[in-house]
């Protein structure tokens, strides 16, 4: 395959961070442009490794900058644009929605005006399974790509909005874009304020790990190696304006994960904590990814072998989320690069 300019947005996060290194290491030929506006949930200490190679470019920017973003994009005119950048904690979106709508709403709107000024070869907008709202505990029924949306939280309703938008620059101006809606993702450097890596964190810390409500709603999960495979798949070769669900069927209940990552490590189920519920706790997600499977996709991971890898991978790496948790991986970006504006 011939050399491309590939931008990622979000790069310094968990999925962009990840699909960074998964592209680098596939596409040595490729042009990979890491843009990431560092919020509190953007790391570069996981690039160490690679920010020295030739083709690995990190700019700084926020994707609601119009201002820069657009310049940007005329100077560097890429060939894709893979979008991950967002606003992606639904706790945080309960206690302060505004800067979801700015970033995940705004953001992505920005991003559409650059890609559609400079004709983009394929955009693909990374979104979620949460979009579609949420299903019965007790049933079986799967999203497909035809659910109704339905989005119950403030991150969801400002994914949810992001889709559409994405929609409708296909519909009306032909931008080649694609959709995708990937349930819940695990794996290495996965920021520590969420369900499995906190888990993780607190339980190797000898502290106790709060479940919410009776610990009994149900997540589908993925290891997010296999999500960037599936993105590496739809950029190439998604069908122009189509929308593919990406999951393994992995339904867990929360108890279980939790439970799990215990036995692993060793400890005992005093370490669980129930604390009150999540406001609108979404009972259950559940996808159907048949049409990706269709068009060639197929996981590698199972969720007993992939947590196994996961846990494995937070004992052996303390040091990336401890600097975490401390709030001592700001300090990379000033060390690294001289044009820190924050
Ligand atoms: P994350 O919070 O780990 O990373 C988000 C990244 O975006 C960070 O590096 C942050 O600095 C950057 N960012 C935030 N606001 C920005 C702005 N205004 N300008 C530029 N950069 C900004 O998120 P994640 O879990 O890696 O999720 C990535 C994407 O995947 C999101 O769009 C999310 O909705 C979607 N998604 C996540 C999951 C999951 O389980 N984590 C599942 C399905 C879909
Ligand atoms: O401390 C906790 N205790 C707990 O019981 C936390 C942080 C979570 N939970 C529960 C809430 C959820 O039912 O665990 C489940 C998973 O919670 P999160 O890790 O916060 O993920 P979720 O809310 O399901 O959303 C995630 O998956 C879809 C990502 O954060 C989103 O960005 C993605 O779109």
């Amino acid at each position: 395959m011939q050399g491309k300019k590939l931008l990622v947005t979000g790069g310094a996060g968990f999925i962009g961070g990840n699909f960074v290194q998964y592209m680098i290491n596939k596409y040595p030929q490729y042009d990979i442009n890491n843009l990431d506006g560092l919020t509190y949930a953007g790391d570069l200490t996981k690039h160490r490794e690679i920010e020295k190679k030739e083709n690995y470019h990190f700019m700084k920017a926020d994707i609601a900058d119009r201002e820069a973003i657009l310049p940007l994009f005329e100077k560097e005119k890429f060939d894709y644009v893979v979008h991950f950048a967002a606003e992606s904690h639904v706790d945080r979106s309960i206690t302060d929605p505004e800067i979801f709508v700015r970033t995940n709403v705004l953001g992505t709107q920005v991003l559409l005006d650059a890609a559609k000024q400079m004709e983009v070869t394929k955009f693909v907008h990374v979104s979620t399974d949460e979009v579609y709202g949420e299903l019965e505990l007790d049933s079986s029924t799967l999203f497909t790509e035809e659910t109704l949306l339905q989005p119950n939280s403030p991150y969801s309703a400002s994914k949810a909005s992001s889709d559409f938008l994405v929609r409708a620059y296909h519909e009306t101006f032909g931008l080649p874009v694609n959709i995708t809606r990937c349930s819940n993702n695990y794996g290495p450097f996965h920021f520590p304020e969420k369900l499995i890596p906190l888990t993780i964190s607190r339980v190797v810390n000898n502290q106790k790990v709060p479940v919410y409500g009776d610990g009994k709603n149900i997540r589908d999960w993925l290891h997010v190696h296999d999500h960037c495979a599936a993105l590496d798949l739809v950029l190439h070769e998604g069908v122009t304006g189509e929308v593919y669900n990406i999951g393994g069927h992995n339904e867990r209940t929360n108890l279980d994960v939790v439970k799990t990552i215990m036995t692993t490590l060793g400890k005992s189920e005093e370490f669980i904590e129930f604390v009150p519920d999540r406001l609108g706790h979404d009972k259950r997600y559940a996808i159907d990814p048949t049409k990706l499977e269709k068009l060639g996709w197929k996981p590698t991971y199972t969720f007993e072998t992939g947590i196994a890898q996961t846990i494995e991978w937070y004992v052996e790496n303390k040091w990336w989320w401890e600097q975490i948790i401390s709030g001592e991986y700001k300090n990379y970006f000033k060390k690294h690069y001289s044009l820190d504006q924050s």
